[in-house]
């Protein structure tokens, strides 16, 4: 496979700093060496560049570095863009306001080969507040809304070329959803398998059910990976750290089953904040579960089946 790395330092989406230091700790991490080892041609595209700010005024006072975000959403979502032409993107973030670029982007391009474009949401949150209902005013909180094109981002977020299916979402891990995020999320009609619905049957048949969708309908798929998808126990390294999240049995499950499945199209590497981890722990977690996702094996699978 040809991978292409891009970082995308931004952090002022989330509500603590750090997150500027994601893309230069998963590369201390090894996340290249790590792709060339499992046989990936790798081409290192270096750092987007956000576009000049313009001063931006809105109706909600909560929100916070608005002009940046949308300067970083335009860059990312054209750099995106590119990079998705014949090759699989690697975003390092950064915060998870880098998917409203990452996913307006791959959306673009998707369009182009025709075939539909499916996410899956490895997190903590949905990520699926409209500028209207962000009570924090963090914008890592609405990349997913503003890519399924919910209301209220025109003339604020550069406009959508074309918007993601909120049907063809599966959010997977959630475990802290705000009220407006809830009945956004039903009215939308995402597929949200919450923490509950992970202990009740397993992770592996939901995601497999989801696989089976994107690959009956021929589909692209796009994955974001937050850190707080994880467990704190074992990922420590993200501002909104939440207990109960995904083992590392469970997450490595996950990958290796997207790795088997041959469905993954381009993926995010999201909310990394290397000035929070210990001893660099978070951030070889999220190579490795990188490799998986790429091929890493303990044992050669008989088949190639998910
Ligand atoms: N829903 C909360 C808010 O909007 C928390 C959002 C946290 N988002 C991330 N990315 N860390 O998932 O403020
Ligand atoms: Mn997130
Ligand atoms: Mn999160």
């Amino acid at each position: 496979m040809r991978c292409r790395i891009l970082g995308a330092p931004e952090q002022d989406g989330a509500g603590v700093l750090g997150c500027e230091m994601g893309p230069s700790a998963l590369r201390t991490a090894g996340l290249i060496p790590a792709l060339i080892e499992l046989g990936h041609e790798v081409e290192d595209l270096g750092t987007v560049q956000p576009t000049a700010t313009q001063p931006i005024t809105h109706r909600n006072p909560a929100l916070k570095a608005l002009p940046e975000i949308v300067a970083w959403t335009a860059a990312i979502a054209e750099a995106a863009y590119q990079a998705s032409k014949d090759a699989m993107p690697i975003f390092l973030g950064g915060d998870h306001a880098i998917s409203a670029g990452t996913l307006s982007g791959i959306a673009r391009r998707a369009a182009e080969t025709g075939r539909p474009l499916f996410v899956l949401w490895l997190d903590a949150h949905p990520d699926f507040h409209t500028l209207d209902t962000t009570a924090s005013g963090n914008l890592h909180g609405v990349p997913l809304a503003y890519a399924c094109g919910l209301p209220g981002f025109t003339g604020v977020f550069p406009d959508l070329t074309v918007r993601v299916e909120p049907t063809r979402i599966c959010t997977l891990g959630l475990r802290s959803v705000d009220a407006a995020e809830r009945q956004a999320l039903n009215e939308a009609g995402v597929t949200v398998h919450d923490m509950r619905a992970i202990d009740e049957h397993g992770i592996a048949p939901l995601l497999r059910a989801f696989l089976a969708r994107v690959a009956a309908e021929n589909g692209l798929l796009h994955v974001s990976l937050d850190v707080d998808f994880l467990d704190p126990s074992i990922a420590p390294a993200v501002g909104t750290t939440v207990p109960g999240g995904a083992t590392l049995r469970e997450a490595h499950l996950v990958m290796e089953m997207l790795s088997d499945s041959g469905l993954v199209t381009s993926l995010d590497l999201v909310e990394l904040n290397p000035f929070l981890d210990e001893r660099g722990r978070t951030a070889t977690l999220m190579v490795d579960l990188t490799a998986s996702l790429m091929g890493r094996r303990i044992m050669d699978r008989p088949t190639r089946s998910f």
